[in-house]
């Protein structure tokens, strides 16, 4: 219960009861009474506004929002912001969020995403032919060694679009993490490894990029990893955290052979790291979380040259 239990903690009382008679009744699986694309977490209020002012310091957004029904009138007002969300943050954009009241009572907003309707309607088609990719898949089989990479579309850690076509030209080394993995040995652990990858690719010059995909788009969204990656010193020029639609990073964790399974309090999973080449195709893949910075260098230089 240790993440969750910690956000239903700062919610009002009328919320918890929501929460758990959702929970009750839905035998413990998160409750999604809207369309997928917009699923409704419960937590918080849903909001919609453009920003209007930014600062950095104070960690606040200024926000043109519409009217929260059942809670406040559209108005312009000033939230509290992750240090992830603020950095992302442009005066102009238009984002959703959940409005939360933190425990001093400010008014504080999570879950921030940018809404781009022409950016998501491009991303949509990647992810179309991501999920006909991984239908077509037969029973039990996966993208391996030899096959190209599957498509997809996703925002990165910036908010950006990182398409499978954006990567197009280099190589890339591809994994699959959450941020709130607690143990050491799987996610963190993986992490270090690819930022040291990282370190040692940039030292010998080699042109690569590096993609690590969330198993929770949920809860990891662009400014929570755009603050994860900074917690981990990761230069962001070549490596992208990349996360988007519940369907879309299904349909990837899936294509890639990854099992992900969500829990109470964690979500228990595989993993499977993948270097593509510049051409789109998986040319090293290892399942176990005992790969080497050295291995993935070695198949890395033989992919320099062409
Ligand atoms: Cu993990």
């Amino acid at each position: 219960m240790r993440w969750k239990s910690k956000f239903i903690s700062r919610l009002n009382s009328q919320f918890k009861i929501g929460v758990v008679a959702c929970a009750l009744a839905l035998g413990l699986t998160s409750c999604s009474r809207t369309a997928p694309e917009e699923e409704d977490t419960d937590e918080g209020y849903p909001l919609v506004g453009e920003v209007t002012a930014v600062d950095v310091a104070s960690r606040t957004l200024e926000v043109a929002h519409e009217d929260i029904p059942g809670f406040m009138p559209a108005m312009t007002m000033k939230f509290l912001v992750s240090h992830g969300d603020v950095q992302n943050a442009v005066a102009g954009q238009k984002i959703r969020a959940r409005l939360i009241r933190d425990e001093e009572g400010a008014f504080e907003l999570i879950k921030i995403w940018p809404v781009d309707e022409d950016a998501a309607k491009d991303l949509k088609a990647y992810n179309l032919r991501l999920q006909n990719q991984t239908k077509a898949l037969p029973s039990g089989r996966y993208y391996g060694e030899g096959d190209d990479a599957p498509d997809f579309g996703l925002l990165d850690q910036f908010g950006n679009a990182l398409t499978s076509e954006r990567l197009k030209g280099k190589p890339f080394i591809l994994n699959f993490i959450f941020t709130r993995c607690p143990d050491p040995n799987m996610c963190p652990l993986s992490t270090s490894k690819m930022a040291q990858l990282q370190t040692r690719a940039a030292e010998k010059g080699y042109q690569v990029n590096f993609v690590s995909i969330t198993l929770d788009p949920e809860f990891d969204t662009p400014g929570v990893l755009r603050q994860y990656a900074e917690a981990y010193g990761i230069d962001g020029e070549n490596f992208f955290f990349a996360t988007g639609s519940e369907n879309a990073v299904r349909n990837l964790v899936a294509s890639y052979g990854v099992t992900s399974i969500e829990k109470v309090d964690t979500i228990m999973h595989s993993l499977a790291t993948a270097l593509v080449d510049a051409d789109g195709s998986i040319v090293k893949r290892s399942e176990k979380s005992a790969w080497t910075v050295d291995e993935f260098l070695e198949a890395l230089v033989a992919k320099q040259a062409d």
